[in-house]
């Protein structure tokens, strides 16, 4: 037998309301709905979530926001600022960082981690799940409940079962007797529809399904009735696939001295930008969505952002939307002190794809032809280092646009 694994689901307690019950006191203990514009009940939209306050109400994620609107009138609606959420996810994702390399993003707020490798740095489970909680507590000031158990299937039911700030821990020895009693729609891979015909056999709670004759499951749902099965008794060794790519590949530079120069600043986003690009063929990469961040004096800081529908690896693309973000940023005549440029928002590059007949270059020739010549800046690059790169890409770009 292996070491069985210790396996986290983690997951933020009423995310987006509570994102918004934090930035705003006053609607601390009130019920907090985010979503679509209710419109005084005519509204078309849906409730992303709610509050726990408003869930005593029946209000829940994606109902009408119309019925939210009557079941709970004296809600407070609002329509969900999305950088705000991102921006927590990406700083809970750097703490869970700091506890294992194997983490698996589901969602904005949920996360597995595979932290068998490691459980031994930080005490017991027990221990280790207070530990990654309070961190979370103290740096975002929201809360987050936890699932420990040998696999997916059941740390994700786990975490589930005493929100908000719950702990649940199944061991291994645990996990059939934890799994008999819930009912059956908690099994990962079990739509109503599926539950529906279970029902009809008499099949109610995971336990029903785990006391039934397998073959018979074969027969009626084949490999899909097995597969249930297996899960039912907890069988289930899906790994957790921590995904190492990088989410977005970026370069910053504070100047020496702050400076309004125009044509100091574009130089060095150029400059920039064509690390990034050099940075994003190296990995395979092209990024949809280009950040262009400048920081005034004083520390008054402004990102803007532009996303393309076709990706982007070649650093005059690149450079063309950092100079538009850099002009919605109003930084002529004011003194800069960094500049950055960051490519995210990742759609397939060249070493996953032909990339010839990618539709953004109007003819399959113009494309190959910018591809081999930044292929060659690539190799001249390694060659000569990057000062030769910069010169010769700065003369080449203008006969390529
Ligand atoms: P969930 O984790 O499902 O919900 P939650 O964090 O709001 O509440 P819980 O304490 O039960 O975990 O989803 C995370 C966020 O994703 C949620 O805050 C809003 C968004 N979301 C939607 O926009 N629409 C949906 O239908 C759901 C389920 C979530
Ligand atoms: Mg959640």
């Amino acid at each position: 037998m292996s070491v069985p694994r210790v396996i986290i689901h983690l997951d933020m307690d009423a995310f987006f309301a509570a994102v918004e019950q934090r930035d705003h006191p006053d609607y601390r203990g009130k019920p907090v709905i985010v979503g679509a514009d209710p419109k005084g009940g005519k509204g078309r939209g849906v409730v992303s979530t709610c509050s726990y306050e408003a869930r005593k109400f029946g209000v829940h994620s994606a109902m009408p926001i119309s019925r939210a609107w009557k079941l709970c009138p004296k809600g407070i609606f609002v329509s969900g600022r999305m950088g705000a959420y991102a921006q927590v996810s990406r700083q809970v994702r750097s703490i869970l960082d700091q506890y294992t390399p194997m983490i698996e993003p589901v969602s904005i707020d949920e996360a597995f981690m595979d932290v068998t490798q490691s459980l031994h740095l930080f005490g017991g489970k027990r221990e280790l799940a207070e530990r990654i909680q309070r961190q979370i507590e103290d740096e975002t000031q929201l809360t987050a409940s936890i699932g420990i158990a040998p696999c997916k299937l059941v740390a994700k039911i786990a975490s589930d079962l005493k929100k908000p700030r719950g702990l649940v821990i199944v061991e291994p020895e645990e996990v059939e007797q934890f799994l008999r009693p819930l009912p059956m729609r908690k099994l990962w891979g079990a739509g109503p529809k599926t539950c529906e015909s279970l029902a009809q056999l008499g099949i109610h709670t995971i336990g029903d399904l785990a006391d039934y004759d397998v073959n018979y499951l074969r027969e009626r749902f084949g490999a899909h009735g097995e597969q249930l099965w297996e899960l039912a008794h907890g069988r289930d060794d899906r790994p957790v696939e921590a995904s190492d790519e990088a989410k977005s590949i970026g370069n910053e530079t504070t100047f020496e001295e702050d400076t309004s120069n125009a044509r100091q600043i574009l130089s060095t986003l150029m400059g920039l930008c064509e690390e990034v690009a050099n940075r994003l063929r190296e990995a395979g990469l092209r990024g949809r969505t280009i950040t262009t961040k400048v920081r005034y004096e004083g520390f008054e800081t402004h990102t803007r952002a532009r996303t393309v529908e076709t990706p982007l690896d070649a650093a005059p693309d690149i450079y063309r939307l950092a100079v538009e973000n850099l002009e919605r940023a109003d930084y002529r005549g004011r003194k800069v002190r960094l500049i950055g440029v960051t490519a995210s928002h990742f759609g397939p590059g060249p070493g996953r794809q032909t990339g010839i007949f990618d539709p953004s270059h109007k003819t399959p020739e113009a494309n190959l032809k910018k591809k081999l010549l930044n292929e060659a800046l690539d190799r001249a690059r390694k060659r000569h280092g990057d000062d030769v790169l910069r010169h010769a890409r700065g003369m080449k770009r203008s006969r390529l646009d």
